[in-house]
């Protein structure tokens, strides 16, 4: 029953996903005597957390109820009380906690002072389920950066326009959906400069009913993005950061925080925004889950320095032939064994394409 328990608790913490950052997207349930009596995941920017909704929702019935959390209970006083001091004051009898949380204000605690009140606490129930789902939260508070996602659309043989550019569409409308979706559970959609110029995309979220759209970031050394393009346009409606290079022409520095963006000054690693930096000024900014969606010049970076976490390809059954466009660009490998490895972890049709998900070891 934990397991059962646990598995809805962690469908409900996805829920959060994509909306909570920089907090991780936690779920839970409160069961009394075989009944749901409450239901919970992590509110959108991050409160309030699950363990309150959930509480609020059970109200007296949580006394002597278990409360299944994907997430330690935290126990440091935020902008409200700890989730562990809500559980005690409720009077929830046991606690059942997928994975400890590795935040240093909490990391242990949370259980402590649930112990120390006599609750019975169980934990480590489908740890590897949850570890996965908060692994953005966890690689950030580990190694400062967020969790990446590259996502690559292309022909059967690997190309993601012809040689005159011509990009729309390879794949159909149910897998371009599809990476809307994909797009909602992220904290922010990334490209890189030329893509911004090749294909002036808004890189919103439409039509999903997302309740926060995620922040569109672009790897531009120059700043020389379209002025009159999409993003430019809707810079005031959804966060727009540009990670940029030094000795930026001052005009269009201006011209960019006029509109509303965000400039983040970056290094450069061998002529080019260093991706492992901009990454690190991102996770400083709070993100723990990015999705990037190419061009393949940055592509190519971030998987030569080894930054992609999860790779979602989606491949349509045209061929465009050698002098098409690639979708990752040179990487400069001279082995194979050079060559990040993935796992497969999903395939499956999403109309007329094939999804292949693969996962880094
Ligand atoms: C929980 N339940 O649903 C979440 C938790 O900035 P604050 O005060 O909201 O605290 C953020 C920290 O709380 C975050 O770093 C993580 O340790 C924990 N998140 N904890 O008990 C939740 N989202
Ligand atoms: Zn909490």
């Amino acid at each position: 029953m934990d397991h059962r328990y646990m598995a809805l608790a962690l469908s409900l913490g996805r829920r959060g996903q994509g909306n909570t950052w920089p907090n991780p997207a936690v779920g839970c349930v409160i069961v009394k005597e075989g009944r749901i009596v409450g239901r919970g995941w992590t509110q959108p920017s991050g409160r309030p957390h699950a363990e309150v909704v959930a509480l609020a929702q059970a109200g007296a019935a949580a006394r002597g109820a278990t409360a299944y959390v994907t997430l330690e209970p935290c126990s440091h006083h935020g902008k409200t009380p700890p989730c562990a001091e809500a559980l005690i004051a409720a009077g929830v009898a046991r606690v059942v906690a997928a994975v400890t949380d590795s935040d240093p204000r909490v990391s242990g605690q949370g259980f402590q002072m649930l112990r120390d009140a006599g609750i019975e606490v169980t934990t480590g129930v489908l740890a590897e389920e949850a570890a996965r789902d908060l692994s953005g939260f966890f690689q950030r508070v580990e190694t400062g950066r967020p969790a990446l996602t590259l996502k690559l659309a292309n022909s059967f043989d690997g190309r993601i326009a012809t040689a005159t550019g011509e990009s729309q569409w390879i794949t159909g409308p149910e897998a371009r959906r599809y990476v809307h979706g994909l797009r909602g559970t992220h904290d922010a959609v990334m490209v890189g400069g030329g893509t911004a110029r090749a294909d002036d995309p808004s890189l919103t979220v439409r039509d999903m009913g997302v309740e926060r759209q995620p922040v569109r970031v672009v790897l531009s050394r120059r700043l020389d993005l379209p002025l009159m393009g999409n993003l430019a346009r809707t810079a005031r409606d959804v966060p727009v950061w540009i990670c940029h290079g030094p000795d930026l022409d001052p005009l269009l520095e201006r011209s960019w925080r006029d509109l509303g963006a965000e400039l983040i000054a970056c290094p450069l690693a061998q002529g080019q925004i260093d991706p492992a930096a901009a990454l690190q000024a991102l996770g400083q900014r709070g993100l723990t889950r990015v999705f990037c969606e190419g061009g393949g010049a940055l592509a190519a970076a971030l998987l030569a320095q080894d930054l992609v976490d999860d790779l979602i390809g989606f491949t349509a059954g045209l061929a465009i032939g050698a002098e098409g466009l690639p979708g990752i660009g040179a990487m400069g490998l001279e082995r194979l064994s050079e060559a990040p490895r993935y796992q497969l972890v999903e395939t499956r049709p999403i109309g007329a394409d094939v999804l292949h998900r693969w996962r880094r070891g």
